[in-house]
């Protein structure tokens, strides 16, 4: 009896649903027995969530988000020097300097140089009586010290002065009194035996040999030695004696 009356319906539901709703009927066979299309009847129960719609266009870019501002870096190396600028303007003329001023430095300095001189000339006077003994223009110094003739020439070169060298008798006699010991002289007979000679060059003007001296004894004696006494002896140049310098005063 109940198949008769819902015919009707279902006929009625073919052809009154157009082609967009036969999709909607489709879907509610699928979860009603019983399909009321057309006619309005009380509301069911609400039906499943329809399917996933198809995937939409691809968006704009988006907007990219800017982070918080970092701690600054460290500072970079200096950079090359620059070109040079452009020369400033030209100053004003100054003053016309006066002569008087040099004229003053000039008596300024004068009077320095005056000072200085009396200075020395008091030094040396000193150096004189302390140290050395002085004849002529000549003043001689030791210090005391022993040693082969090659280091008193260097010595004595080192102070730019020469080994004594006595060119007469009042000379002579105050290198020995400077030395109050065998002392070097300055000359050699290395050259040529026999032919002494002075350091600074040219024979011999003025000798004070002793007795049988010069006699180049043993294996050969090149050097000479102002004795105790005044005299001098030829000897072995490596053999230690007294050095006296001789410097101009
Ligand atoms: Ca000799
Ligand atoms: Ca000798």
């Amino acid at each position: 009896m109940f198949l008769f009356p819902s015919l009707p319906v279902l006929l009625l539901c073919a052809v009154r649903v157009t082609s967009s709703e036969t999709k909607a009927c489709e879907e509610a066979q699928k979860t009603c027995s019983v399909i009321t299309c057309g006619i309005p009847v009380t509301n069911g129960t609400p039906g499943r969530d329809g399917r996933d719609g198809a995937k939409g266009e691809k968006g704009d870019p988006g907007q990219p988000l800017r982070g918080i501002q970092g701690p600054p870096g460290k500072v970079g190396p200096p950079g090359n020097t620059g070109a040079p600028g452009i020369s400033g303007p030209k100053g004003q003329k100054g003053d016309p300097g006066g002569s008087s001023v040099d004229e003053a430095k000039l008596a300024r300095l004068e009077r320095e140089i005056r000072s200085l001189k009396a200075e020395l000339d008091h030094t040396k006077k000193l150096l004189f009586f302390s140290l050395g003994k002085k004849s002529g223009k000549k003043l001689y110094v030791t210090n005391g010290e022993k040693m082969p003739f090659s280091k008193v020439k260097a010595l004595c070169t080192e102070l730019q002065a020469t080994v004594a060298t006595p060119k007469n008798a009042e000379e002579n006699m105050a290198i020995q009194e400077i030395a109050k010991d065998h002392a070097f002289l300055g000359i050699t007979d290395e050259q040529t035996e026999g032919q002494f000679i002075y350091l600074t060059g040219g024979a011999l003007t003025y000798s004070n040999w002793k007795k049988n001296e010069p006699n180049d004894h043993n294996s050969g004696e090149d050097c000479v030695l102002v004795l105790k006494d005044g005299f001098w002896n030829d000897i072995s140049c490596s053999s230690s004696f007294l050095a006296v310098c001789e410097f101009s005063a």
